[in-house]
């Protein structure tokens, strides 16, 4: 086991079940007239071979026995008579359910449209690998969000950016006349969650992308996602204009630069005819942008939007800017910019915000502008590769901190009104909605640069398809599908997952400590950094320690970026006494003794913190070991065998060891920095770090990967 098959591993299921599930799927009718219904048709044979032994016999047309259905009202006569329950469900949604035909009981996979009935298969064959009973189902599913949709930060040159996984899936010099099967399931991975949408190229756009050839390459990519329901986008370069067509200007209010973009999407939809629509990073980190010609990132949106609007298509138009004069507080920037744009977009705009005001720490406050935009479109940006959270080799589960977000409470409509409730669009009334992850996927073996990773494309295809679950279904389905559906080998791996990312907060970042990574390629740490082209490229910028105290004053009396909360939680935000602790340096400078809910100080509970990571992380060693070297049942009898598989074991707990290792590292040099600050002592039985912070200053990671542009 390489990992390569991803939660779709389809091994055999243990053989009493077996026997239920082969009398219960003895026969089968699936349509195979169109490309979806053949991988649907294709992916139930394959899961079911695999699961069952042997795949039951498959027909087109009704049999005497058939035992389940697979369909369309329209692909299927049988399944008329539940019409109106499967229009109910909308063009992407499917039922799972057991009715009774001709006497005998029948199991119905269907939806309204052929999509539909491939995501219920993936539906069915997840039932299958994590062991549910197929006796009563009653499944009626659609999706919450409308684009669920991931971002590839990949350049045409192969490389990744903040990619930790290898290079490239695209292979740009043979595409488009060959089309590696590796495309195939990677659209079978992303059907198997709900995506139905991926952006190819990287933010940091190449104009390149637009050009006619690279136009071909991606239209052969279209064509083997359509049967799986993604639609294909690109990251467009604002200056575009300029660098392929030749004009003097990017402006957007200018008329040849509006008739190229008219012309460039026309051509584009000539080859992708479902072409999804652009993603645009403009005006930040030195991509071009509206503003250079001192318009709005409105003018800049509706720009593309009206191009795109004749055929269907979308801008979503990154609110990830800060600006060239480095702002008083990068958390405020974004906001500033956006806020008072509300309602100036196109109706084909949607804003895609990243999940907090920042930039992808391991904890933020959910980002500002949600609930501050009502009458815009927002999208939610999640980073599912680990730039801020140690790249491939720590086990992060991301499922938490996902749901940390979409459930806080922005109070834009009073209490209740959720992240989650502006994402699916429920709360204002939106019908564009969408959730993009930024991918972390790459061309290694285990697609993802670790089999743990796999966990945060997995968590975010299913909740971008429902922003309600919770974090830790999905860990646990996950987990049977990964490895193995027994529940002691289950339970374990979900109490490390659910674990990680608290660990991951305590030895990097606790108590609302953000961006202290080591400058450029942000792994481990780097509380000490300072100088260099930019402030808010530092650490002292954030953490703002002095002999004082330490933590980033975002009050009245500081940046008053609690401003930009609703009035509820400014308040709270606001008040020292009230912040919940896990954001108090976030919005505090607080002094060093400040003393907090466990009743010790500020510098002792930091250190306490720090040290409790490590811990953390020696527990996930310990449940894995549980794992990998199962204890003697008795006294002299052979161990047991291990349920995990020698190959990914290895790696897991290769991973675990340096997690646990750099774990220390970014306690230690940690404790090492801010104890040469504060010059306090250490509380009792906390071990001092072992090297002086020269030491640690020191050190070079000595390649980070994903790092140079
Ligand atoms: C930052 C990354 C940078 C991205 C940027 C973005 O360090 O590589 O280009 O986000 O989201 O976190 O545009």
């Amino acid at each position: 086991e390489d990992g390569y098959a991803l939660w779709m591993r389809y091994v055999p299921v243990e053989p009493a079940l077996a026997a239920t599930y082969r009398a219960q799927l003895s026969d089968i009718v699936a349509p195979d007239a169109t490309p979806t219904q053949r991988a649907a048709r294709a992916e139930l044979e394959r899961g079911l071979a695999g699961l069952l032994g042997t795949a039951p016999p498959m027909h087109a047309e009704a049999t005497q026995q058939y035992a389940v259905v697979l369909g369309t009202p329209a692909s299927s006569p049988l399944l008329a008579p539940l019409h109106s329950e499967i229009a109910s469900l909308g063009p992407e949604g499917y039922l799972l359910k057991r009715v009774q035909r001709d006497g005998r009981s029948v199991l119905v996979v269907a939806g309204q449209r052929d999509i539909g009935v491939l995501y219920g298969v993936f539906h069915l064959l997840r039932l299958l690998q994590t062991g549910a009973s197929l006796d009563a189902l009653d499944v009626h599913e659609s999706p919450r969000v409308h684009l669920r949709v991931l971002d590839h930060w990949d350049n045409l040159d192969g490389h990744v950016e903040r990619g930790y996984a290898g290079r490239s899936l695209w292979d740009w010099q043979s595409l488009p006349e060959w089309k590696d099967p590796r495309y195939t399931d990677y659209a079978r991975a992303n059907a198997s969650l709900g995506i139905n949408g991926t952006v190819l190229n990287n933010v940091n756009a190449s104009a390149w992308s637009l050009a006619p050839a690279y136009l071909d390459k991606a239209a052969a990519l279209a064509e083997v996602f359509r049967p799986y329901g993604i639609r294909l986008y690109l990251s467009a370069r604002f200056s575009a204009p300029i660098e392929l067509g030749g004009l003097k200007t990017a402006d957007p209010l200018d008329p040849g630069v509006q008739r190229w973009w008219r012309d460039k999407v026309n051509e584009i939809y000539a080859r992708i005819p479902d072409f999804g629509g652009f993603l645009v990073k403009a005006n930040s980190e030195g991509q071009p942008g509206p503003q250079d010609y001192g318009r709005s990132h409105a003018d800049g949106a509706n720009l593309l939007a009206d191009a795109l609007a004749p055929h269907g298509g979308v801008v979503m138009w990154r609110a990830f800017v800060y600006a060239h004069d480095v702002p008083a507080d990068r958390a405020t920037q974004a906001f500033t910019e956006f806020a008072g744009l509300d309602g100036a977009f196109r109706p084909n705009v949607i804003v895609q915000v990243k999940n907090g005001p920042i930039d992808f720490q391991p904890r933020e406050p959910f980002h500002g502008l949600f609930g501050a935009m009502p009458r815009t479109p927002l999208m939610m940006e999640f980073q599912l590769t680990k730039e801020y959270l140690g790249f491939n080799t720590h086990l992060v589960y991301l499922g938490p901190l996902f749901e940390e977000v979409l459930r806080s409470d922005t109070h834009a409509r009073g209490k209740g009104s959720t992240v989650a409730k502006l994402v699916d669009g429920s709360l204002e009334g939106h019908t564009l909605t969408g959730m993009a992850g930024v991918a972390n996927i790459g061309n290694d073996r285990t697609w993802t640069g670790s089999h743990f990773d796999q966990a945060n494309w997995y968590a975010f295809g299913r909740l971008a398809w429902n922003p309600h679950q919770s974090a830790r279904d999905i860990a646990a389905d996950w987990a049977a599908m990964t490895f193995s559906p027994d529940p002691t080998v289950v339970q374990p791996i979900v109490a490390m997952m659910m674990a990680s990312r608290e660990a991951a907060v305590n030895y990097m970042t606790p108590l609302g400590l953000h961006h202290l990574m080591a400058r450029g390629h942000h792994y481990g740490p780097g509380p000490w950094v300072d100088g260099g082209p930019r402030p808010d490229w530092t650490s002292v910028y954030y953490h703002r320690a002095d002999r004082n105290g330490i933590g980033f004053d975002r009050n009245a009396s500081g940046s008053n970026a609690v401003a930009q909360y609703a009035p509820e939680l400014a308040a709270q935000y606001g008040d020292l006494t009230k912040v919940p602790e896990p954001l108090l340096l976030w919005f505090h400078h607080v002094p060093w003794n400040h003393r907090m809910a466990s009743g010790r100080t500020l510098w002792d509970e930091l250190v306490t913190r720090y040290s409790l990571g490590v811990k953390q992380v020696q527990e996930m060693q310990r449940q894995w070991s549980t794992l990998t070297d199962p204890p003697e049942v008795e006294r002299g009898s052979a161990p047991l065998p291990s349920p995990i598989d020698p190959q990914r074991s290895a790696q897991i707990t290769a991973f675990l060891r340096i997690q646990r290792r750099e774990a220390q590292w970014w306690r230690d040099a940690s404790i090492a920095y801010f104890q040469s600050i504060n010059d306090l002592p250490l509380p009792a039985g906390e071990a001092p770090p072992p090297h002086p912070l020269a030491y640690y200053k020191s050190l070079q990671f000595p390649s980070a990967p994903g790092d140079g542009r």
